[in-house]
């Protein structure tokens, strides 16, 4: 058998992953070469991303893969927003920034002082968040090292440029700075002009199946692939890349793709820049082949996480089946947060802030771990009913089912739960749907499949899916709602 293996590099919050996907003839399949850790760092001016231990990781995933057999072509995904600034050596500027570091709050305040978040979201059409670029930049640009800025690369964008020398802006990442248009796809001069930054900034689009480059001598030399091998450019942003592999076989369909994140939302053909959508803060990300992807980040796992984080500190148990196990036996809707509350975002006592939140709405702290996990299960569900139901408000669609994918979609509890709250069928999977995003992209930038329901179909009939009918307790979860509403 020969079918044709392409390298996926897919890093997220907490880890960075290489897979190999072989693609044949209606044939999918996944294998992980190599995982390693993903440890941001304190220093004192600021939380940044350990770059140089990723691109080692990916180095050394490249070169895992290449003891296993051919690599086709590489492809790199990562989360969004953040960025390395170079100079104009090419040189690193500085350590990039967590999109969890504090000082873009401030930051943004300030751009909306200027700039008037109509204005903005006309053009991004991106939900606010304060970590979306154009805040960050907005708290860069006091740096010592800012006036020798040259070229600004988003994560996968720089790793790409370390592997292979060259530059460009992959448009699904680029959506998610707020300096890009929703309407045209490209960057907006206007509103990098009226920010006072410098337009050189911000290179050349590049559309996902476009050939990035081929590696550089050292990289090949380390990896042991040929210097040949293409980078190819994917849908670098991996929620653009798990939206890509949902295995929708028709249409009314809505997605969560639920990792340290939950997104959730519709895949559109046009974006949805109305009043109402901006104060309901839905986002207008670009997706593969120019859809958009209209969502809304929700907390997701990263309460659990978090969670799980702190309890190891304090030596209290956090193996995650006996938590779901226990959070299973808790009593059902004891306590309600609000998972887009901005007071969960920074990294810290979890466990501490759900108390304070439930203080502040009335409601007593949970019993237990298992209450912790189940009160953080149960309100994820409801921010998925409710971002769910108004995204097929805001976009005129009518839902038929939920495509959950991603690390979440291991967790029976909440896909169950999202089906009863949202009264819609769940089909739980694939988990590794960016991994599978990212291969099929290569893949059909070489020819094995053709559009968007060619790939979903593939993903369908290859991946193995779980299916979650609502139950009829409809009732308690539109008063547990109400409750969501409240806390809100
Ligand atoms: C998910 C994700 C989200 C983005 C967040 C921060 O991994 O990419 O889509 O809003 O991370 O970049």
């Amino acid at each position: 058998r020969h079918d044709p293996v392409f390298a996926a590099v897919d890093l997220g919050a907490t880890s960075g992953r290489v897979i190999t996907g072989r693609v044949g003839p209606g044939e999918l399949e996944l294998t992980e070469a190599h995982r390693f850790a993903n440890t941001p760092v304190r220093l004192p001016d600021g939380l940044h991303w350990d770059v140089l231990a990723l691109y080692q990781g990916v180095l050394d995933g490249l070169r895992a893969a290449a003891r296993r057999g051919p690599v086709t072509s590489v492809g790199i995904d990562t989360w969004a927003v953040d960025y390395g600034l170079l100079d104009s050596d090419g040189s690193l500027l500085g350590l990039p920034y967590h999109y969890r570091d504090e000082r873009n709050t401030p930051a943004a305040e300030k751009v909306l002082a200027r700039i008037g978040a109509q204005e903005l979201y006309d053009v991004g059409g991106l939900q606010h968040l304060p970590f979306n670029t154009v805040f960050q930049l907005a708290a860069h640009r006091s740096a010592a090292q800012w006036p020798a800025a040259r070229t600004l690369l988003l994560m996968p964008d720089l790793l790409v440029h370390w592997l292979t020398g060259s530059v460009g802006a992959e448009v699904t990442n680029a959506s998610t700075t707020a300096l890009f248009d929703a309407r045209t796809g490209a960057w907006s001069d206007a509103l990098i002009g009226r920010l006072g930054l410098e337009r050189s900034l911000f290179p050349a689009l590049r559309e996902p199946g476009e050939r990035a480059g081929t590696l550089l001598p050292h990289v090949a030399g380390y990896t042991g692939l040929p210097e040949e091998t293409p980078v190819t450019t994917v849908a670098s942003h991996d929620t653009a890349s798990a939206v890509a592999a949902v295995p929708a076989t028709g249409p009314g369909f809505a997605y969560v793709s639920c990792g340290t994140w939950s997104l959730a939302g519709l895949e559109l053909d046009a974006p949805v820049l109305t009043e109402a959508s901006r104060a309901a803060n839905f986002t207008n990300e670009r997706g593969v082949d120019g859809t958009v992807r209209y969502l809304r980040n929700i907390m997701g796992m990263w309460l659990l996480e978090e969670c799980r984080r702190t309890w190891e500190r304090t030596g209290t148990s956090t193996g995650l089946a006996d938590l779901l196990v226990e959070a299973a036996r808790a009593r059902p809707f004891a306590a309600v947060i609000d998972p887009d509350d901005p007071v969960f975002l920074a990294p810290g006592d979890m466990p501490a802030r759900i108390d304070a939140a439930l203080a502040r709405t009335g409601q007593k702290p949970p019993d237990g771990p298992g209450g912790y996990v189940r009160c953080v299960l149960e309100s994820l569900a409801l921010a998925h009913r409710r971002t769910l139901r108004q995204a097929a408000e805001l976009a005129g669609r009518e839902l038929t089912r939920i495509h959950l994918v991603g690390g979440g979609s291991r967790n029976a509890l909440l896909c169950q739960w999202t089906a009863d709250a949202t009264g819609l069928p769940v089909t739980a999977g694939p988990a590794e749907a960016t991994a599978l995003g990212n291969v099929l992209l290569q893949a059909r930038s070489h020819g094995l499949v053709g559009g968007l329901s060619d790939m979903r179909g593939l993903v369908a009939r290859t991946q193995e899916l779980r299916h979650y009918s609502p139950r009829g307790d409809g009732g308690a979860w539109d008063r547990a709602a109400g409750r969501l509403e409240a806390c809100a």
